[in-house]
């Protein structure tokens, strides 16, 4: 009873932000991401007869307390779904540098819903899936697929149509993302923090709301229509829009650096120079940069010119969820 699964990080073009169901992961708008290559979560898990509890082993090092009861809440789930009594080692090795930014609960509770269910031989679909995942985390629902994919927000109260789906997938159309580390350090609102903040006391949030499909539709046509211009104006659009609900927020609050808005203005400067290059911006002060491969040297050179960047990270769309045989 041993599965191994493998899932991709992914970054939001346009952002998952607010929830309005905490314990079933129930997000206020649809999100559209683009599932990277280089990064990614490699998870093996065993159910076996001899165990009282569950194992969870990260790098090597087995874990405990809250890392632990995260594990083992969402194996609840997991037993509950395919009726199964036991516990379960999970051994997960992490390709994914956390101090750039980048979300390991995205790609490690993707591939933990498809090694565990697997390992039950559980028969599942991907919607199934993207369902499982995203009661681990909300961005993991869109690491089950490759390439492009949309979180729909749903309208059932369980959840049951909440889940994501692939709108291209990886081999579809190249982008490249350039990943700009700017500072390793941890950062000082979590995201989920953040969100629930911003729901509770920002008076920019209804905003936020109310220009969403529009910028869900633009994003979803630009894929579709693989229109380069169209997607990063509407991307980065976004995620301004997104940073500003946290400055409307009380306490107010802020994941930018000065460097943060170094890298923006080199970018908006790049463009004006006739390179199509767009920044996008997580719960923290790194940066995403998106441009068309043909460009990806050139905005690179130029992004490493700027003394506060320390690290670039270049991706490219990467694949949805797989087995490995073990
Ligand atoms: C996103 N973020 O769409 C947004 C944009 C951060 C900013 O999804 O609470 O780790 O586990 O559902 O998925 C990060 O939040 O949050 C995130 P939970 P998650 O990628």
């Amino acid at each position: 009873m041993k599965a191994t699964a493998r899932a991709h990080t992914n970054i939001a073009l346009i952002k998952y932000w607010g929830k309005r169901d905490e314990q079933l992961f129930l997000p206020m708008n649809n999100s559209i991401s683009i599932t990277l290559d280089r990064f990614y979560t490699t998870t093996s898990v065993s159910f076996r007869e001899d165990l009282s509890a569950d194992v969870f082993v990260l790098d090597g090092k087995e874990m405990g307390g809250h890392e632990r009861e995260k594990i083992s809440g969402f194996l609840n789930l997991v037993r509950r779904t395919a009726n199964h009594q036991g516990y379960a080692v999970v051994d997960s090795l992490n390709e994914v540098p956390t101090a750039a930014g980048f979300a390991s609960s995205a790609s490690g509770f993707a591939a933990l819903a498809a090694a565990s269910t697997r390992a039950l031989n559980f028969t599942i679909s991907n919607e199934g899936l993207s369902i499982l995942a995203r009661q681990g985390s909300g961005s993991a629902s869109r690491s089950i697929y490759g390439g492009y994919a949309e979180w729909h927000k749903g309208t059932c109260q369980d959840g049951s149509d909440s889940f994501a789906t692939q709108i291209l997938p990886e081999n579809a159309w190249d982008l490249s993302v350039l990943s700009v580390m700017v500072e390793a350090r941890q950062k000082k609102v979590l995201s989920r923090e953040g969100m629930r903040r911003t729901v509770e006391t920002s008076p920019f949030y209804a905003g936020w709301l109310d220009s969403l499909e529009i910028d869900l539709s633009a994003a979803r046509d630009a894929i579709h229509k693989q229109d380069f211009e169209q997607l990063g104006t509407v991307l980065e659009r976004n995620a301004l829009k997104m940073h500003a609900t946290t400055f409307g927020a009380n306490p107010p609050f802020l994941y930018w650096t000065g460097a943060t808005i170094d890298v923006m203005q080199v970018v908006q400067e790049l463009r004006e120079n006739g390179v199509l290059a767009y920044f996008t911006i997580d719960a923290g002060p790194n940066v995403k940069v998106i441009c068309q491969p043909a460009d990806e040297q050139v905005v690179k050179d130029r992004l490493l010119e700027l003394e506060c960047v320390q690290d670039i990270f270049l991706c490219h769309p990467g694949p949805g969820i797989h087995y490995l045989t073990t």
